[in-house]
């Protein structure tokens, strides 16, 4: 296939959340989502495909925010792919590498080229990846609470709906009581885990080793970004699995934690690490190391979304990842078909593509701006 860059558009989307969305690094109450249109030329054909960026407004999460990802796209990605040979998802990073950095704003580029060349071939994303199963485990995300109360109502109310684990998020003073009447209310079978987001330091390995008696199916980066060594000591000190996300932004930094002892398991972001492609590598060193996996999100639309349920489908995802059903966000998604949760699973797509189709008379309304970026050639 030899396909040439025709068109590129970026647009900004803002989506009020249903509810606020509390982490230890703040709360967000609506998503300003940026996404990629390309259009590639193929056969003198022309075909669409997008992509979602997973950076938040501010750079709270990581380093990299929207209006950054959107100014290195236009100014610094998409140069580099007009020029010089044919374009294909699987040559963008290395056209991408010399730009340090901005794997979200990387990720959403590789994706668009991604959507648009398996639309082409007729051939949707999880069977493009591997994946061996048609329906993966939900697991649903749960903030924090100015009160138990008001957690255990949340809680209660996904239960409801089945998903399958609960993921909660802590930080110092809402720790170890919410864990434990979380964990009361649920039972001891059901799969409980929680995420700090950096919000602790070495000096509280003692006191993170209490959330040893939950039984947690995993403790998601407590420290730092950059500390490595200090979750190797507390996976030493701790009988709870350390699990690293924001640590993790390649394949190369994820075979380093496993080598130090810093990570027993993996959340894997495709937007964190540079997109799907980067992800299926981790995926497969992690198989190969034993570490289990599993995919984490970003408050994506459906079509981020539906992308992760299809990478969610290899073998090494053995632990539900944070796929929730698109009305755990959003009271409309910008899709035609939204992530649905039915016996606690998540359909994996099998449309050509991302396996998703937008709602384009609802996405012009949602769009707060579209560029068409110049591509001289
Ligand atoms: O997409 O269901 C989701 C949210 C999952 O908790 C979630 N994501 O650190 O894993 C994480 C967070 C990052 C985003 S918080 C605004
Ligand atoms: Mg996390």
């Amino acid at each position: 296939m030899s396909a040439r860059l025709a068109e590129v558009e970026l647009r900004r989307v803002q989506l009020a959340l249903v509810s606020p969305f509390r982490t230890s690094f703040g709360a967000e109450t609506d998503r300003d989502v940026l996404l990629v249109r390309v259009a590639l030329e193929v056969d003198g054909e022309r075909i669409d495909g997008w992509g979602e960026c997973v950076a938040l407004r501010e750079p709270v999460y990581s380093a990299e925010f929207v209006d950054a990802a959107e100014l290195v796209i236009d100014e610094h990605l998409v140069p580099r792919l007009v020029d010089g040979p044919p374009v294909s998802a699987a040559s963008v990073a290395g056209r991408l590498a010399a730009v340090k950095g901005h794997p979200m704003a990387k990720a959403a580029v590789e994706m668009a080229v991604l959507d648009a060349e398996l639309r082409h071939r007729g051939e949707c994303l999880a069977r493009h990846l591997g994946g061996t199963v048609d329906r993966v485990p939900s697991g649903v995300s749960v903030g924090i609470f100015d009160s138990i109360d008001e957690l255990l109502s949340a809680v209660q109310g996904y239960l409801d709906e089945g998903y399958l684990r609960i993921k909660l998020k802590i930080e110092p003073g809402w720790d170890i009581e919410p864990v434990r009447r979380v964990r009361e209310l649920i039972g001891p079978e059901m799969g409980l885990q929680v995420d700090a987001n950096t919000a602790y330091g070495r000096s509280d390995i003692e006191h993170l080793c209490r959330l040893d008696e939950f039984d947690l199916l995993l403790i998601e980066q407590p420290l730092a970004e950059e500390d490595i060594v200090g979750h190797a000591q507390l996976a030493r000190a701790s009988a709870t699995p350390v699990c690293l996300d924001e640590s993790i932004v390649s394949l190369a930094t994820a075979a380093d934690a496993i080598e130090l002892g810093a990570t027993q398991i993996i959340n894997i972001k495709p937007g964190r690490v540079g997109g799907y492609l980067e992800a299926r590598r981790i995926h497969d060193l992690c198989v190969d190391r034993g570490v289990p996996v599993w995919c984490g999100g970003m408050l994506e639309t459906g079509i981020g979304r539906a992308a992760n349920a299809a990478l969610a489908s290899l073998p090494g995802f053995t632990l539900p990842g944070d796929i929730s059903a698109s009305t755990r966000f959003y009271a409309r998604d910008i899709v035609t078909d939204p992530i649905v949760v039915v016996d606690g699973h998540v359909a994996v797509p099998t449309t050509p593509g991302l396996g998703f189709e937008l709602d384009l008379p609802h996405l012009d309304t949602v769009t707060r701006s579209s560029t068409l970026i110049e591509l001289s050639s």
